[in-house]
């Protein structure tokens, strides 16, 4: 092929065959030079798919605005293709991949004509680490190439990395007609290729991120004895020096980037406490030369939820956001043309554009931004990157924590009481829906691990895999907590500060994992003694709340075995024997 980045023939063959497929006007091989963003930027300006921001306040920054009925992920046009039925399990949509083939090339056929191929090449995780794993994907939105530049490593090294190998990740993207009835979101493991046809909103096209870096790379990582899991990666830093990493999942839209960035309330900040930022949304995880879980964040930037951010719950995001960043569906202040969101600060502008691109009155009660518009951010512009970022062999991890939204029942924190017990823990957590996936929001559901719309093959098998994991960690194995930062009283109102103050709480599992903090057993874990969780300095916060949230109510716990034991019968003889054996304890344990 004309001006080829490569020899290797498994990447032509293919690439020529999509090309014959839809038809581009033009081919464009992404090389990742600046030069060349460059270019893509200016055209994507020209043809209004981008706006450049302010220059002096946002330098290098654009707005885009997708389409109003690609605002989201739509998890029920996602599809795991697997060869058989059973393998997608029942926590998926499945179509079989024949006909799954047919009907996605009928749609691409002729797809690019009129437009341009742009060739992608990426590495999800540091180009040469025994963690990276390399992808090449097809698409026809500038939009998209510009977000791989932030969001992976993208560009020619990763052909020298991968040589004349089969082995990497094909994805085909095709904007169409942004059309919903045609809008498809197809995983097929067994050829570990993605196919995303009539979107372009972040998490149905930027294939590296939840398509590749969760559902397939599931897949591979059952084959492989690794996990890839939805969980950001944090370093905490004590007055020591000493660092302990955790990693955590909680579902799309609470939390992790908040979490992942933290800043120390002020009594920890004066002592010496530290959050590093490792990951704020993906952990790829292999038991290491040591025996202990090690964990390395396979993108390069933040694709984050915007409304929220601000300078009190996370600067460190905003601060990212300041340069280099590409916003999605937020507000257009068209005085200095920056961009704005809701709660980003008290004055929302008063000459300015919404996200769906008309003039906003912001006084009509009207939302400004999408609940669920983004900031693309490269991570090298957090202030609280970790020096361990780029780490080849990744950072290891002593406690993983599971969290979801609950106005009650769960308790702020609570810890398991082994690997399995955690397992279950993961298994059973529910959380109430967000922005984040089209449908309705604030309906509680199960989703085991933050996984329910990522993992790429069955849950029971997803299961017996981390039981697995836990055999092969043995004694090293992380300890693992649950919590949850969304107790409410009877009005609705958050009873926990949360943000910044989730320390108090990191403090506490930490202490559990160097074994010097107690706790006290309950019916579903060790709970923290109210006193030993740190609450100095806040205000409108005592003690009888923290009681309050930290209980773990016996009726609301049964109310729940009757959810637990309806969604485990989804799953038949693949639900493992060591999870109803943890439900009947917890049976026993209520009574
Ligand atoms: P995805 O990118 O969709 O995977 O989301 P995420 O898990 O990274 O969630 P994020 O940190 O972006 O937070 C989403 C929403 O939860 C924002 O509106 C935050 O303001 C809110 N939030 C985050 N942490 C807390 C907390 O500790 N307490 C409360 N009450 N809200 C929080
Ligand atoms: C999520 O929904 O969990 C996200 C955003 O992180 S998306 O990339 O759309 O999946
Ligand atoms: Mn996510």
């Amino acid at each position: 092929m004309k001006n080829a980045l490569t020899t290797n023939p498994s990447v032509l063959k293919w690439i020529q065959e999509k090309v014959e497929l839809t038809q581009p006007d033009q081919i464009m091989w992404i090389d990742g030079s600046e030069e060349q963003l460059e270019q893509l930027r200016a055209e994507g300006c020209s043809t209004g798919e981008l706006t450049k921001l302010n220059e002096e306040k946002l330098p290098g920054c654009y707005l885009h605005l997708s389409a109003l009925n690609d605002v989201a992920r739509v998890e029920g046009r996602t599809f795991i293709c697997s060869e058989k039925e059973e393998d997608a399990g029942p926590t998926n949509h499945w179509m079989a991949p024949a006909e799954a083939y047919d009907l996605l090339y009928n749609i691409a056929r002729g797809a690019y004509k009129g437009r341009t191929m742009y060739i992608i090449p990426y590495s999800m995780g540091p180009v040469g680490s025994p963690f990276a794993k390399y992808g090449i994907e097809l698409t026809d939105s500038i939009y998209v190439v510009i977000s791989m530049a932030i969001m992976t490593r993208m560009g020619k090294q990763v052909y020298e990395a991968l040589g004349d190998s089969n082995d990497w990740i094909r994805g085909l993207h095709c904007k169409c007609d942004i059309d919903e009835e045609k809008r498809y979101i197809c995983h097929f493991p067994q050829d570990n290729t993605i196919i995303s046809v009539n979107s372009g909103y972040g998490g149905n096209v930027l294939l590296g991120k939840k398509c590749f870096a969760l559902r397939i790379a599931s897949n591979l990582g059952r084959k492989e004895g690794w996990m890839a899991e939805h969980m950001l990666i944090l370093g905490l830093e004590d007055p020591e020096g000493k660092t302990t990493y955790v990693a955590a999942a909680f579902p799309s839209a609470c939390g992790k980037t908040n979490l992942a960035m933290l800043i120390p309330p002020e009594l920890y900040r004066e002592k010496g406490y530290k959050v590093w930022c490792v990951g704020d949304d993906i952990a790829w995880m292999r038991v290491g030369e040591d025996g202990r879980l090690w964990a390395c964040n396979p993108e390069n930037g933040f694709f984050g939820v915007a409304p929220g951010t601000n300078m009190k719950s996370n600067p460190n995001a905003l601060i990212s956001t300041q340069k280099n960043t590409i916003f999605t569906n937020v507000v257009l202040n068209l005085d200095d043309n920056t961009v704005w969101w809701e709660s980003m600060d008290k004055n929302p502008p008063k000459n300015a554009n919404n996200w769906k691109g008309e003039k906003w009155d912001c006084t009509d009660g009207s939302k400004g931004a999408h609940p669920n518009s983004r900031f693309t951010a490269p991570a090298e512009n957090c202030p609280c990157i970790s020096s361990e970022f780029d780490s080849p062999a990744g950072v290891p991890i002593s406690a993983i924590i599971f969290g979801g939204r609950r106005a009650k029942t769960a308790p702020l924190v609570y810890q398991s009481r082994d690997w399995d017990h955690g397992v279950f823990v993961g298994s059973i957590m529910a959380s109430e829906t967000t922005a984040a996936a089209t449908g309705a929001v604030g309906v509680v559901r199960r989703d085991p691990m933050a996984m329910l719309p990522f993992c790429g093959y069955h849950m029971g098998d997803y299961w017996a895999h981390w039981i697995e994991m836990g055999k092969k960690l043995g004694d090293k194995a992380p300890k693992i907590f649950n919590v949850n930062w969304f107790r409410t009283d009877d009005e609705g109102h958050f009873l926990w500060p949360g943000f910044g103050d989730n320390l108090r709480v990191l403090d506490w599992i930490v202490k559990r994992c160097e074994g010097t903090a107690d706790a006290q057993t309950t019916a579903i874990g060790y709970v923290p003694y109210a006193e030993d969780i740190n609450i100095d300095g806040l205000d409108d916060f005592d003690l009888a709340t923290l009681k309050s949230i930290l209980e773990v109510d016996k009726e609301l716990w049964s109310a729940e075995i009757a959810g637990i034991e309806e969604f485990y019968a989804k799953f038949g003889d693949k639900l493992p024997a060591k999870l109803v054996e943890e439900l009947d304890t917890l049976k026993n344990n209520l009574k």
